[in-house]
């Protein structure tokens, strides 16, 4: 099942779960209180609730009527790195100062983990991405997404941007808070599939596309398979000593480096999809 939270005329911050190309939107008011999509995602039985609150009378709304937020209420958003081979090898080019603990956080027992973004800092599906004016070589870095909940659960799954400065990141590892974290460095969406069954890993592929004035720059993709580390360690070493009353979004780190002379520009348009999940679409700019 995937969900999503979405406005319409009616409603600023609706839910709904999605069906096809069309939407069939939840009455909050119909059950036990559920004012968001992490209500919903946090429930012992998500897919029971959601039952309980579709809109039977209402005809589904087309997906081209509404505007899709990204799926995050209140959770933190956390990152892993390093977690793909690909990942180690391009961070180890990048950093001749922080090229043996790239290597080393790859195999070490204890993952690489930073925080991302306020929940409220997070970039809606379609709306813009941006390149740090201070940067000379940017790129998108698609990620999956896992939803926790606040006793630590796996609950869904999203495609998520670490959108990054890599000349920063490789000019010293401390300036990594700097390329990781700035506005709009963080898109999310644009649904939460459930996690009521475990993602085979082997078939899932995550694909990113970038054009520039409508022709294909960068196309690459990988399979979830690929990941070193299992998505329940990362979740564990990141609740480890760390509460998250909210839940939290932990993108699980990328496999897919766009080439060396690649930097996003202003007007590219960033595409992310993960099979079986979602395509996250987001425009870029960058400011000079
Ligand atoms: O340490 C650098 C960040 C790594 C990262 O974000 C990734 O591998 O996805
Ligand atoms: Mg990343």
């Amino acid at each position: 099942m995937l969900l999503c939270r979405l406005q319409t005329s009616l409603d600023d911050d609706a839910i709904g779960v999605v069906d096809g190309a069309s939407v069939r939107l939840l009455d909050r008011g119909r059950g036990p209180a559920v004012e968001t999509l992490s209500d919903i995602l946090h429930d012992e039985n998500p897919i029971l609730l959601v039952e309980s609150l579709l809109e039977h009378d209402l005809p589904p709304v087309p997906l081209g009527d509404i505007r899709l937020l990204a799926p995050v209420n209140g959770q933190e958003v956390w990152a892993a790195g390093v977690t793909y081979k690909r990942s180690q090898t391009a961070r180890m080019e990048e950093s001749e100062s922080g090229a043996s603990h790239y290597d080393r956080v790859y195999t070490a027992d204890r993952p690489e983990l930073f925080f991302k973004s306020l929940p409220e800092r997070v970039v809606h599906p379609f709306e813009p991405i941006r390149a740090r004016s201070d940067s000379k070589w940017s790129v998108p870095e698609p990620e999956l997404a896992l939803l926790v909940s606040p006793d630590l659960r796996i609950v869904g799954y999203s495609v998520g941007n670490d959108v990054s400065a890599r000349d920063i990141e490789g000019e010293n590892p401390l300036y990594l808070p700097q390329a990781k974290v700035y506005d709009q460095s963080c898109a999310i969406g644009p649904y939460v599939k459930l996690a009521d069954q475990p993602l085979p890993l082997e078939e899932i592929t995550i694909e990113l596309i970038v054009k520039r004035d409508g022709t294909e720059v960068v196309h690459d993709e990988t399979r979830l398979s690929e990941m070193a580390r299992s998505f329940t360690d990362l979740v564990a070493w990141l609740g480890k000593e760390y509460a998250l009353p909210q839940g939290a979004v932990l993108l699980t780190g990328t496999g897919i480096i766009p080439p060396d002379d690649f930097t996003l520009q202003d007007g590219d348009a960033v595409k992310i999809s993960i099979a079986g999940i979602g395509e996250l679409i987001n425009p870029v700019i960058r400011e000079s």
